[in-house]
């Protein structure tokens, strides 16, 4: 649940008593590289034995330097969990006593009292064991012994077969185990182990109520229907002496009830169904179930309910599902709270004159996504909390998104992500959990595959929010473009059939009202051609990843029908990088910085993706280099999201590559591991703001030779006003005006050109196109600065900007005014306190412009001034400077050394002259 849910559930009955078994756990290194010996440590449970030895003191904080790397050890480990606990009586006959566990991560056997209860693999699923014939009055014993992961994965590809993978090369794609915990481009390897949710007991008599699977539905004429398919688990049967002698007991076998509510947002009852169970024995009602298991159907129709929406569009009204499965008098066995949300949704991909066309459909009104992919928040899941959830996904709802993707090599995620998520309106994508790799389809893989896709299935489908599922991350595209086709003995199945089969079958059996594709990026109906852009989604990676030229200007270079990923690295930012680098001064390529940089080559196109645009930084300027690295970040995605975006309704919208990181690494992330705002986060809110202006370059097939000014409307009314475009010296002498009354229907885009003598400088270097919408009555509703040349070849004045700070309450208020044009102001807050935080960034002012950015302190203390040094406040034109003048210094260096050298060189000649004859 989440920390302040709107909707309180109410506390389940007592009917099934549940004991945690959290307390008293230690930790045990039985056998694996560790180079100390490890026994009885005390152990945190949910948890993981690395941050077990952390908490020892056992080990460093393994985000900091290169201590990642004294830990390559933490995946060859053989552990062992091991708790007592007291019974006060051993289970009645009558009772049935469960051990659940959430989820163990990964290979584990579970020990009771000596006796092996079972022997696992999968963190993607949860258990339930009935233990109490193994249960005694007095102390009980439980261990789980954890194998080493990475031996299981290695032990698992002798039975499976070794399939491609990329990245690292261990066997991710072998254990059914969070597959970025053994490494990805911006995840270390930190191989986790341990009780990775929570576990206990639970005893209960009668009957249990089991899975529940909703299946909620809209019509057109908004009548709502939830149906429930309820699994009710009999309890052991008591005998006639023993009900009668106990009378507080239910014997098995009488009659129970199920009942279904469902409460509107309000709290009113809308819809009660009840069903009557009959004793076993007597068929039962429903549509039979498994052994010792009944599944019933229960079905309420409600009319006129309030449809659900996504943030932007309405309301996200939730209805209260509870579902009660009750004795013969009355008493309370189980019962469960849901909340659910009345909708339809899901991409639709239609056949039209460009190729398959992928937009989301919410009431089937279309969606322009604006989204993010979501990798796990942490390396060690199990200390994330509702705050940090909340805290994480504020950061995607703030920015303006309205979409997340959940992509697959991390988890099904957490109930706290999704119920978030109902409140927000966020809708989210879910992919399974199979990423960038081969997946065998032997056994035992495939059954786990399918058990762990059922669980989860069923588990998310309560979910409004839930609107996709997509069955891998860039396994088709792997097998095509990757090289696997080429490797892959003939006839291998290589995961095709989990995408294509297994998975959309399970779906029409459990949960057919979402949609589905096979994998991300996929072109239906041409699957072996995964990266055409007329064709459903792309992962838009040529643009980093190019060669030869990875300026992200080629981000214009294609129209696709969906951006799905696609992103720019920039660092963590500085509080974040100084905290997790201790070495000083901090330098861009140091082992230990090289160390928070996992992207094959991620340095060199770090570099290569800046210098079209930006001059080198000064090298003995680390400070220069995160500004020049964090800036080019924010302009890639305005780039690209810019382009995309005026694309709308052709491309259905953009998930960027990515929110979150899960500890403090240089990567593709807008908020960093330690959750700071990258400057791609402030770009970001605004590119996904509701109305947003654009400068976009001509485009064969669309609208305009020259430049346009793409005007996007994701607003459910018109956007009327007029359109001023000023062609200016930056300086800012007008050199060339229009303006244009425009109109942008609701949720549209439209392209205005713009007239050659606004379009084309007579100095590209000196000239600036502005471009501002106003409303009827004058006011300034959106601007954009056009610049036509890139800033390395700008005349930008660094010395434009004047500022001074005060202190206002627990804010400091920065009052700028740009004596020049003013490119990109940012201020570096967390360089001065790791906790300061300012509410803007990247201000372009035009000459004689005024404004302000607050900057919060928690707890104050920070000196006004402080925040106006250089290095803290920033922008464009600076930064550029300093380039030119390390270049220029570094060339007086050469010039310098080269006569040193040769004069170094002239001398042995003359001697040599002399010494001739
Ligand atoms: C895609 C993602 C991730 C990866 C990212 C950056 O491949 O699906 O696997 O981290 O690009 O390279």
């Amino acid at each position: 649940m989440t920390d302040q849910p709107r909707h309180p559930r109410p506390a389940p009955a007592a009917a099934v008593r549940r004991r945690d078994l959290h307390s008293g756990w230690t930790l045990t290194v039985e056998d694996g590289p560790i180079p100390f010996p490890v026994r009885d440590l005390p152990a945190t449970v949910p948890g993981t034995f690395l941050t077990d030895l952390h908490d020892a003191g056992l080990i460093e904080e393994p985000y900091r330097d290169r201590n990642e790397h004294d830990l390559a050890w933490s995946g060859e480990c053989d552990l062992l969990y091991r708790t007592a606990f007291p019974l006060a009586e051993a289970p009645a006959p009558h009772e049935r006593v469960d051990l659940v566990a959430r989820s163990l991560d990964t290979a584990a056997t579970v020990v009771l009292n000596g006796e092996t209860v079972a022997v696992v693999q999968n963190q993607h699923r949860s258990w339930r064991w009935p233990v109490e014939q193994l249960l005694r009055r007095g102390e009980n014993i439980l261990e789980i012994r954890f194998a080493s992961p990475l031996r299981t994965a290695r032990e698992n590809q002798q039975v499976l077969g070794e399939m491609p993978k990329i990245g690292n090369e261990l066997p991710y794609n072998a254990i059914r185990k969070m597959a970025c915990n053994l490494g990805w481009d911006w995840g270390p390897v930190l191989v986790t182990s341990g009780i990775a949710g929570p576990i206990g007991l639970e005893t209960w008599q009668e009957a249990r109520l089991g899975t529940l699977r909703p299946l909620v539905e809209v019509t057109p004429d908004d009548t709502g229907t939830v149906r429930v398919e309820a699994q009710v688990e009999r309890g052991p049967a008591l005998s006639v002496a023993e009900a009668d002698s106990d009378p507080g007991q239910e014997a098995t076998g009488r009659p129970l009830t199920l009942n279904l509510l469902v409460s509107d947002p309000d709290g009113t009852v809308v819809a009660e169904v009840e069903h009557l169970l009959g004793a076993p024995g007597t068929p039962p009602a429903g549509h039979g179930g498994t052994a010792g298991q009944e599944a019933v159907e229960l079905r309420a129709e409600l009319p006129a309910v309030r449809r659900w929406w996504p943030r932007g569009y309405g309301e996200q009204p939730l209805y209260t599902v509870e579902v009660t499965l009750a004795g013969a008098e009355g008493t309370v066995l189980g019962r469960e709270h849901h909340r659910v949300g009345f909708r339809t949704a899901g991409f639709a991909e239609t056949a039209d004159e460009i190729g398959m066309s992928f937009t989301m459909l919410v009431n089937d009104q279309p969606i322009l996504v604006k989204g993010a992919n979501w990798i796990p928040d942490d390396c060690f899941p199990t200390r994330l909390t509702p705050q940090s959830y909340r805290r994480s996904i504020g950061h995607a709802l703030e920015a303006g998104m309205n979409t997340l993707r959940i992509w697959g090599g991390g988890l099904y995620e957490s109930e706290l992500l999704y119920d978030i998520a109902d409140e927000e309106g966020l809708l989210v994508w879910q992919d399974f959990a199979m990423a960038c790799a081969a997946y065998s389809e032997l056994e035992p893989l495939r059954s786990e595959i399918e058990a762990e896709a059922r669980e989860n299935i069923v588990r998310l489908a309560w979910h409004a929010s839930l609107v996709h599922w997509n069955g891998s991350n860039e396994n088709v595209e792997g097998y095509h473009h990757w090289g696997w086709k080429e490797t892959l003995p003939e006839g291998t199945a290589w995961g095709n059939g989990y995408y294509t089969q297994l998975l959309p079958s399970l779906l029409a059996e459990l949960d057919p009202s979402r949609s589905y594709t096979p994998s991300s990026p996929y072109s239906r109906p041409r699957p072996e051609d995964p990266r055409n852009p007329d064709f459903g989604t792309v992962h838009n990676w040529v643009v980093w990843a190019s060669e030869d030229d990875n300026s992200y200007i080629h981000y214009r270079d294609t129209s696709p029908r969906f951006a799905a990923e696609f992103g720019w690295q920039g660092p963590a930012s500085w509080a974040t990088v100084a905290r997790a680098v201790t070495e000083r001064p901090l330098r861009a390529d140091s082992p230990a910085m090289l160390s928070h940089q996992k992207a094959i080559r991620g340095q060199e196109k770090l570099v290569a993706g800046y210098r079209p645009h930006f001059p080198d930084p000064d090298p003995e300027s680390f400070a220069d280099f995160h500004f020049t690295t964090s800036l080019n970040q924010a302009r890639a995605l305005q780039v690209g999201i810019g382009h995309y975006r005026s694309l709308w309704p052709r491309c259905g919208g953009t998930i960027i590559w990515q929110l979150n990181d899960c500890w403090p690494v240089t990567s593709w992330a807008a908020v960093d591991g330690e959750d700071r705002r990258k400057l791609l986060w402030y770009a970001m809110r605004e590119l996904y703001a509701p109305v947003l202006l654009t400068v976009q370059p001509g485009r064969d097939g669309l609208p305009g030779d020259g430049l346009r000014a793409s005007l996007g409307n994701d607003q459910a009314t018109e956007l009327s006003g007029t359109l001023q475009l000023h062609r200016r010296s930056l300086a800012g002498e007008v050199l060339a005006s229009a303006q244009e009354d425009v109109r942008v229907p609701a949720r549209s885009a439209v392209h205005v050109p713009i007239p050659e003598e606004l379009a084309v400088p007579a100095d590209a270097s000196a000239e600036m196109l502005v471009v501002t919408l106003r409303d009827a009555a004058g006011a300034a509703r959106s601007r954009t600065v056009h610049f036509f040349a890139a800033d390395r070849d700008l005349e930008l004045d660094p010395e434009a900007l004047r500022a001074s700070a005060r202190a206002e309450g627990e804010e400091i208020v920065i009052d700028l005014e740009a004596h020049g044009t003013v490119r990109d102001v940012c201020v570096i807050a967390d360089r001065v306190h790791p906790d300061a935080v300012a509410d803007r960034a990247l201000l372009t002012l035009l000459p004689g412009e005024r404004a302000s950015i607050r900057v919060s302190v928690p707890g104050g203390g920070v000196n006004p001034a402080a925040l106006l040094a250089p290095g803290v406040l920033r922008h464009a034109g600076e930064l550029v400077a300093r380039g030119r003048d390390a270049a220029e210094r570094a060339r007086t260096r050469d010039r310098r050394s080269a006569g040193d050298e040769r004069r170094h060189v002239e001398a042995p000649e003359a001697v040599a002259e002399v010494a001739a004859p």
